[in-house]
């Protein structure tokens, strides 16, 4: 069956939103949970998105006003949307905050940690910039760094995203599960990415063991602990349904929002929106809006194409 590039971006835009909002009530301690299960109920019947949402649709709506990443300017977008109340990394707020009060994003993004932060936070937006660019990749790997740097400086952090938005990329164009894990060996620099990314090919040719998935591939908020989880997660349930690599997230644990929304952005640029079930988009959160905007992303990706 033929899928469209429409079919792609908005499938794969909605997958992030859907990883989110529905692993949102399982990510963190019970403290957390609890948190969320009372903030996430805000509305009866929709299931509220986090900042990985919030984030990649801001991104979204910057690449479209700005006609490509304008560093300066999503930095703005970016503080003036942040709301402690979408659950954002704690040193990830800080900065927002701090550009919000008038910082540059260039001072701000080392406040916290001399090196920046290696958190996984600039990974989790980043599908956007995979579906934009996923006929180019070293201009994929240029725009995941522009958009990573502004909150997340540490090199580790930098390369989570690149590996994301390439993962997406490669998912986007119909390459199969198995090749992506391939190209994204190739492209890693980084040990940690490197070594994590080897035993997850390996591990696509093995039944799923999930405590092995936690111990040596990791599920924290830390990028190098979560990215390469996601890219397996994606690339083992790619025949799956999308309920199916859900409840996996649920049950790895840890960081489920994230990774399941990093491994929902994969997913949905190569299955396509009309893989995912009606029961879930009916309850998430500002749907329309997602797709909206990622109707409005394959308008830009045409025009760069032209102009290429
Ligand atoms: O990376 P970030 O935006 O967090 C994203 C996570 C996702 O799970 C979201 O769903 C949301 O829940 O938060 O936020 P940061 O605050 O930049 O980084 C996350 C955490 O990584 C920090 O709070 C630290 O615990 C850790 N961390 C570091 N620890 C020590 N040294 C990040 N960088 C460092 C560091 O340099
Ligand atoms: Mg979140
Ligand atoms: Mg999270």
């Amino acid at each position: 069956m033929q899928i469209s590039l429409r079919d792609r971006f908005t499938g794969s835009i909605l997958g992030v939103a859907l990883g989110d909002a529905y692993g949102a009530p399982y990510e963190g301690g019970p403290l957390e949970r609890l948190l969320w299960r009372s903030l996430g109920l805000f509305k009866p019947g929709t299931i509220r998105y986090t900042d990985d949402a919030s984030m990649t649709l801001t991104l979204i709506r910057s690449l479209i006003e700005d006609q490509g990443v304008h560093q300066d300017m999503l930095a703005l977008r970016w503080a003036a949307a942040a709301r402690w109340s979408r659950g954002y990394g704690p040193s990830a707020l800080r900065t927002l905050k701090r550009i919000r009060r008038g910082a540059d994003w260039r001072q701000a993004n080392i406040h916290d940690y001399k090196d920046g932060s290696f958190g996984n936070g600039a990974a989790m937006r980043v599908a956007p910039i995979g579906l934009l660019f996923h006929h180019a990749l070293e201009r994929c790997d240029e725009a995941a760094e522009q958009t990573a740097v502004i909150t997340h400086a540490h090199p580790l952090a930098i390369e989570g995203a690149k590996l994301i938005a390439r993962a997406t990329a490669h998912a986007s164009d119909n390459t199969p599960p198995v090749a992506i894990v391939d190209a994204l060996q190739s492209a890693a620099s980084a040990e940690p990415y490197i070594e994590r990314l080897a035993i997850a090919r390996q591990m696509l040719d093995e039944p799923v063991d999930l405590p092995a998935v936690r111990q040596q591939l990791g599920r924290s908020i830390v990028a190098a602990e979560s990215v390469v989880t996601a890219i397996w997660l994606a690339c083992s349930h790619m025949e799956s349904t999308f309920e199916q690599l859900l409840q996996t997230a649920h049950a790895i644990g840890g960081d489920v929002d994230t990774i399941a929304a990093m491994a929902g952005g994969i997913w949905g640029a190569r299955r396509g929106r009309a893989s995912l079930s009606s029961n879930l988009l009916e309850r998430l959160e500002d749907c329309e809006a997602f797709e909206h905007a990622a109707e409005n992303l394959v308008a830009l990706h045409l025009q760069f194409l032209e102009s290429d």
